[in-house]
């Protein structure tokens, strides 16, 4: 698909890439995914581990109330809101130049939260995050950057996704028996810190287990394409002391002109 960037202020959020190159869109197109390795250095990574942790710390069982809280893990959310450190995660040029590709039209932040599969916790059946009807198959209603805080590796709740069931207007709970089992097609996302890996979020995925124990902290930047209510209400949460510093560009993204 070609694409003409028409809005302003899209078109400045994303002018670092532009027009993504081809393998790149081939994957998204056809797999439903991308791998987009070494996004945030060492040194950023090790504050946003720290971070994870002081806000998994100091909000305790009250963490991630704005979203949603899951057993086996420790989830954060409203992160656009818990420290300037995620504003790398949400509106990076290129995260953006791949929601735009996929999306094929104006979007937005839709929430941005954390994730960590505690040992023994963690796995979830297929599925994948737009609940809703579908329309055209080549144009996405909801994208996901899941950003690899720490190694994701087989055995430490990695995310798993079945490569081209982008291209499926069916969801997985509406035609496989069993959604939580593992499925022949699928591929476990086993990537280094710092590396993202780039969803169409109605490609079929799904925490797995965390069997080592081993860390494993991931940031979700989730996207929606513009006429869509956001996950979470980002007018309703946003700081002041966020508003403070977000540039005009950002208001759009996180729609709080
Ligand atoms: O963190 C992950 O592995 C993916 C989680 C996920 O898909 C979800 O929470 O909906």
């Amino acid at each position: 698909m070609s694409i003409e960037y028409t809005d302003t202020q899209l078109d400045k959020l994303i002018r670092p890439y532009g027009r993504l190159p081809a393998e790149m869109e081939r994957s998204l197109d056809e797999n439903g995914y991308v791998v987009l390795p070494e996004m945030a250095d060492p040194e950023t990574l090790e504050r946003l581990r720290t971070k994870f942790d002081e806000i998994v710390e100091l909000e305790g069982s009250q963490s991630a109330r704005e979203h949603h809280q899951e057993e086996g893990t420790h989830r954060i959310a409203n992160l656009v809101n818990k420290g300037r450190i995620f504003e790398s995660a949400w509106c990076h040029p290129l995260i953006l130049a791949c929601c735009y590709h996929m999306f094929g039209r104006p979007f937005k932040l839709s929430s941005c939260n954390g994730r960590e599969a505690l040992p023994g916790g963690g796995h979830q059946p297929l599925h994948s995050d737009w609940k809703f009807e579908r329309g055209p198959i080549d144009s996405a209603h909801s994208c996901n950057a899941l950003w690899a805080v720490d190694d994701l590796t087989i055995d430490n709740g990695a995310p798993r996704l079945v490569p081209g069931s982008n291209r499926q207007m069916d969801r997985p709970e509406q035609v496989l028996d069993d959604p939580e089992a593992t499925h022949p097609n699928e591929i476990v996302a086993a990537v280094p810190a710092g590396s993202v890996v780039m969803i169409n979020a109605h490609t079929w995925h799904g925490g797995t287990t965390n069997r080592s124990g081993a860390r494993r902290r991931v940031l979700h930047a989730y996207y929606t394409a513009r006429e869509h209510d956001q996950q979470q209400d980002q007018r309703r949460w946003a700081t002041d002391e966020t508003r403070a510093w977000l540039s005009e560009e950002q208001r759009w993204l996180l729609d709080i002109d």
